[in-house]
């Protein structure tokens, strides 16, 4: 899988892809991310990718030139999966849209800035436009790195242990069971019994229960109106 990102301010993006997860499978070759500043593009010549926006609002709009320019040289090299782009204004991220990104080939990214992106960008060049939260950040960088973390894990061969991204939080719709790990007890504070005793099948049970204990005391909006089903309906 090879993920571009086009970005602004792509000083912010040295740190997340080069260690940890992402960073080990980029060494391992099953992932490569590539992240470009956008001014590189820019035919102005104070290298600018802004531009006042019509209608007298207050702050800048990133200018379509640069950002079309670069997509279009990208899309020459090769064929891209999706166009993203990361705003506030797009649509809430859930595994789900993950988990579909984590099976494609090629993926681009674009980070929002200032006020945005020119509206006819949008409307031409870009396939789907994602947030991480109902909340406001500076740009769309932390947004990408966020994405990309949570696809790449995905990737077949990038966690060490297969069957451990299989068990997420919210990979049934239910929120993980708590872990433990020794000493079996501290400060007076024990660890389950059942965790202790070799009894897989009861060890399981324990493990749904815990995580439907604990997604309707958290997040019972995971489980919907119905109790016993998730937001899709599904039985959990
Ligand atoms: Cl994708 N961008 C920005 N600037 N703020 C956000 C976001 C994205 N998602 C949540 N807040």
């Amino acid at each position: 899988m090879r993920i571009d990102i086009l970005s602004a301010v792509p000083a912010l993006l040295d740190g997340p892809f080069s260690t940890s997860i992402v960073g080990r499978a980029q060494k391992a070759g099953i992932v490569e991310v590539h992240v470009h500043d956008i001014r590189k593009w820019s035919t102005n010549k104070h290298k600018k990718i802004d531009d006042t926006p019509y209608g007298g609002e207050a702050g800048m709009v990133m200018a379509i030139q640069p950002i079309v320019d670069a997509i279009a040289e990208l899309q020459a090299e090769r064929k891209y999966d999706e166009v993203i782009f990361l705003t506030p204004d797009g649509a809430r991220l859930e595994q789900s849209v993950v988990n579909a990104l984590s099976m494609t080939g090629n993926l681009l990214m674009l980070c929002g800035h200032y006020k945005g992106i020119d509206q006819r960008i949008r409307e031409t060049v870009i396939t789907r436009e994602i947030s991480i939260g109902d909340y406001v950040l500076s740009g769309g960088e932390l947004a990408a790195a966020v994405l990309a973390d949570a696809i790449v894990r995905l990737v077949p061969g990038a966690i060490g242990d297969g069957a451990s991204a299989l068990s997420d939080s919210f990979q049934d719709g239910l929120l993980a069971p708590p872990v433990y790990t020794r000493p079996a007890e501290w400060n007076g504070l024990k660890v389950p019994e059942v965790l202790l005793g070799g009894d897989h099948a009861k060890i399981e049970c324990w493990k749904d229960e815990q995580a439907l204990s604990r997604t309707m005391r958290l997040r019972p909006d995971l489980l919907g109106e119905d109790l016993g089903k998730n937001k899709d309906g599904e039985d959990v």
